[in-house]
């Protein structure tokens, strides 16, 4: 668990790391990571991306974390790339070289996000407000995505002449198939949180007064689950449709006997049989 120093405010006991734009805190084995630049809608700066991946990585060291949830301070979830950053923002000046987009999509999206992808315990999004952009796709990222009624997505990179990044090109028609993708994303247009439950692009809408219940309620159940489990499942459903049929019952089969093989297995089934709640320890 990490090192707990100073109180903050929602939603435990939470400190701040080395940057406060990124703040961790412990409630159990539920690990929050909050997206803390409210001034600027959580607008990713290249030291934000740096301090969220190193958070991501933190978790997925710490044997004692089962669950990441991942939240933001303020009215906004995420508004993407912070559009003001010299590092990215185009150069007006005459004659001025063009920014290299993809040296720092290498650098600091991509690495941030496979974290996030590659996180041995499962993650949830809570979103409060506004998600766009690289923002949209953080969100989406997660496994699981909870989001209050006055939220929204919206894949904004079009607009400003770019595609859809932070993995926003796979996971967009995964979630909800090519023609609703290729909507989103070349019309980049605010799909309202309900409008996102509806068509499957996330998991469930709540009133907005009712969040932060259903995430901790979310959070708390994921946390009490086999988590090999539950990574395994992650896995096999990305790979499912890129797969033939056979391919995945082989998949299936191997992640099944790996599965087998674990403690939490056992503990399941004995649970079952003597009409008790099983106690999954596996990570
Ligand atoms: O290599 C690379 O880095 C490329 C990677 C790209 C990844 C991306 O994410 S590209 C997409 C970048 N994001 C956007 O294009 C979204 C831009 N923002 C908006 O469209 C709107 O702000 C929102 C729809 C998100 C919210 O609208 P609204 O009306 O609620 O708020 P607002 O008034 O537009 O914004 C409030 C403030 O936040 C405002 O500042 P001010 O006037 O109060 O000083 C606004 O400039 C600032 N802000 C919002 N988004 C960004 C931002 N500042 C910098 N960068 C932003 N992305």
């Amino acid at each position: 668990m990490i090192d707990q120093t100073m109180t903050a405010s929602t939603p435990a006991e939470s400190h701040r790391t080395d940057d406060p734009e990124i703040l961790e805190a412990d409630d159990g084995a539920i690990r929050t990571i909050t997206l803390n630049r409210p001034k600027a809608l959580n607008s990713f700066t290249s030291t934000m991306l740096d301090a969220l991946r190193a958070a991501l990585e933190r978790a997925a060291a710490d044997a004692g974390v089962r669950c990441v949830v991942l939240r933001a301070s303020g009215r906004a979830f995420c508004a993407g790339q912070d559009l003001s950053d010299p590092g990215v923002a185009p150069d007006l000046s005459p004659g001025a070289k063009p920014k290299d987009l993809g040296a720092h999509i290498e650098a600091r999206y991509a690495p941030m996000v496979r974290a996030l992808r590659g996180m041995p315990v499962p993650t949830v999004a809570v979103v409060q407000g506004v998600a766009a952009g690289a923002g949209a796709n953080l969100a989406l990222g997660c496994d699981i995505v909870v989001a209050g009624a006055s939220a929204s997505f919206i894949q904004a990179f079009t607009k400003i002449g770019l595609v859809p990044d932070t993995g926003g090109t796979w996971l967009l028609p995964h979630l909800v198939g090519r023609a609703r993708a290729l909507g989103l994303a070349m019309l980049g247009d605010k799909l309202p949180a309900r409008d996102a439950e509806r068509i499957g692009l996330i998991w469930s809408c709540v009133e907005d007064g009712d969040l932060d219940a259903a995430a901790a309620k979310l959070s708390k159940q994921l946390a009490s689950m086999p988590t090999q489990a539950l990574v395994a499942t992650r896995q096999a459903i990305d790979l499912a449709p890129l797969t033939s049929f056979g391919a995945a019952l082989d998949a299936e089969a191997s992640l099944q006997r790996r599965l087998g093989n674990a403690d939490d297995y056992t503990e399941g089934v004995r649970a079952f049989m003597d009409k008790r709640a099983p106690v999954f320890k596996d990570r």
